[in-house]
């Protein structure tokens, strides 16, 4: 069983991941509005991924036995005015998310709440491939510029993501492993 406040900051936390699915559905449904289907996809598994970090937290609370309290998620922005900008987005809301995380870290070892602290390892970990592959795919974007036939190239090369994660969440999300 979790504190009270425990189950509170992990409630925020997976309306947080859901604003994360959410942001990047948007710029996902931006880039395939010009064309940039690449991207698109890129978008999308990572939108994906940001489920299954909701639904990781979603099951972690129904396992500790702590009450679902879902909340609004806010609406993200429509339009982009380039790629750069969306990648630089994304990556200052990953650097938001990874201080969300380390907060939650920082109250488990506060209550020591073993349980806790060695549930949200995992995410510690993600946050770190999280920022170094929005870092790097701005440093692409630089190299190959940002129209034209750089970014008719870096387009097909994130067009290539597929998505290994899990997303059928009706059989459950295991708290550790690959399929997470
Ligand atoms: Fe992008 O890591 Fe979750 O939010």
């Amino acid at each position: 069983m979790i504190s009270k406040a425990m189950a509170e900051t992990i409630n925020k936390q997976i309306n947080n991941e859901m604003y994360s699915a959410y942001l990047y559905m948007a710029m996902s449904a931006d880039c395939s509005s010009k064309g940039l289907n690449g991207f698109a996809k890129w978008f999308m598994v990572q939108y994906h991924e940001e489920m299954l970090h909701a639904m990781k937290f979603y099951n972690y609370l129904l396992d500790q036995g702590a009450e679902i309290q879902l909340q609004g998620i806010k609406e993200p922005p429509k339009t982009f005015a380039t790629v750069r900008e969306m990648f630089e987005k994304t990556l200052e809301h990953e650097k938001f998310i990874t201080k969300s995380i380390n907060e939650i870290a920082n109250q488990a070892q506060k209550e020591q709440d073993h349980a806790t602290f060695t549930f949200v390892q995992w995410y510690i970990t993600e946050q770190i491939e999280e920022e170094k592959n929005d870092t790097e795919i701005l440093q692409r974007l630089k190299l190959a510029g940002e129209s034209g036939p750089g970014l008719f190239m870096l387009d097909g090369a994130l067009g290539a993501r597929a998505v290994t994660v899990q997303t059928d969440f009706s059989i459950g999300v295991p708290i550790t492993g690959a399929g997470a």
